[in-house]
């Protein structure tokens, strides 16, 4: 576990003792011993109104097990009982799983939203933008970028440079699937982030998300927070600069939010963006780099 600082009274960063048994191809693929991989993927919904998503990628003595835990979450979820729950398995073709790191992990600790979004739009013009841009895509967030308001069903596209849309459905968007942290680092990366106060099951799925987005070709940023009403804290990605928290980016009680990824169109395939985040399989690897958390003030 790399930690930088966090409980050791020290602020350097520590590599702790990692062990593991992960066997890596020379083009950086993941190389399972002998098990066929599957992408496990669970959808659940009420009313025809979603309710509920996840997913794992496991090899296939788990995937009975992780059929029935993401069922088990479904039946779980505070926002009601499902009346649709769907799980599909799908297997992956092993030479296809791409390896990925965590990104770097920052976390701000901000007064209320309004200090958070002005921190975010500064991380934002940070990594290219101009502010007209960085504001707009705030806005779009707290407003609900679906049409006719809401939360989209998965991410906005947004030129960096010019601010326009990109995506192609402005209910859908681009819906970032096949990830996961590699089933023998999971423990480990799960116990490393509660150690240091990350124990909240949103903020590992989102790293394993924002880890695959930052690699899509023509990230420039990712601007993320929950549409949970109750979970405030939301992020600025970069490749640069990694993985910054904020611990408070929207207002107690809000359902808005959503993800917003930025790229530089020039030079930029849609399709090519569009098929890395929703169908190549990664597996992330190693742990996250967390330093300890910081105030700010605007
Ligand atoms: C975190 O605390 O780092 C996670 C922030 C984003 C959560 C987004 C979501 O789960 O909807």
């Amino acid at each position: 576990m790399l930690l930088d600082g966090f409980g050791k009274g020290g602020h350097g960063c520590q590599p702790l003792a990692f062990v593991g048994l992960t066997i890596r191809c020379a083009a950086g693929s993941f190389c399972p011993m002998n098990d066929e991989w599957y992408s496990v993927r669970m959808r659940a919904s009420r009313d025809g109104r979603h309710l509920s998503g996840a997913e794992r990628i496991g090899q296939s003595p788990e995937v009975a097990g992780l059929v029935s835990l993401l069922t088990a979450r479904a039946m779980a979820h505070a926002g009601g009982t499902p009346d649709d729950v769907r799980c599909t398995l799908e297997k992956l073709e092993v030479g296809a799983i791409a390896s990925l790191s965590f990104p770097e992990v920052r976390t701000w600790q901000v007064e209320d939203w309004r200090c958070g979004r002005l921190l975010a739009v500064q991380l934002l013009i940070g990594a290219g933008l101009c502010a007209e841009v960085a504001g707009f895509c705030l806005q779009a967030l707290a407003n609900g970028p679906a049409p006719g308001g809401g939360p989209m069903r998965g991410a906005m596209i947004v030129d960096a440079l010019s601010g326009e849309r990109l995506d192609s459905d402005a209910a859908r968007g681009v819906r970032v699937s096949h990830m996961d942290v590699s089933p023998e680092e999971r423990t480990d990366v799960v116990a490393g982030l509660r150690q240091v106060g990350l124990s909240h099951y949103r903020v590992l799925e989102a790293l394993i998300l924002s880890g695959k987005v930052l690699q899509a070709p023509g990230l420039v940023a990712e601007l993320c927070w929950s549409d949970d009403p109750d979970y405030l804290t939301g992020y600025v990605a970069t490749p640069a600069n990694g993985y910054q928290r904020i611990s408070c980016l929207k207002e107690r009680g809000s359902f808005c939010g959503g993800r917003v990824f930025l790229v530089d169109s020039r030079n930029w395939s849609r399709d090519a963006f569009v098929t890395f985040l929703e169908k190549t399989p990664v597996l992330l690897h190693g742990m996250p780099l967390v330093h300890p958390s910081e105030e700010w003030e605007p």
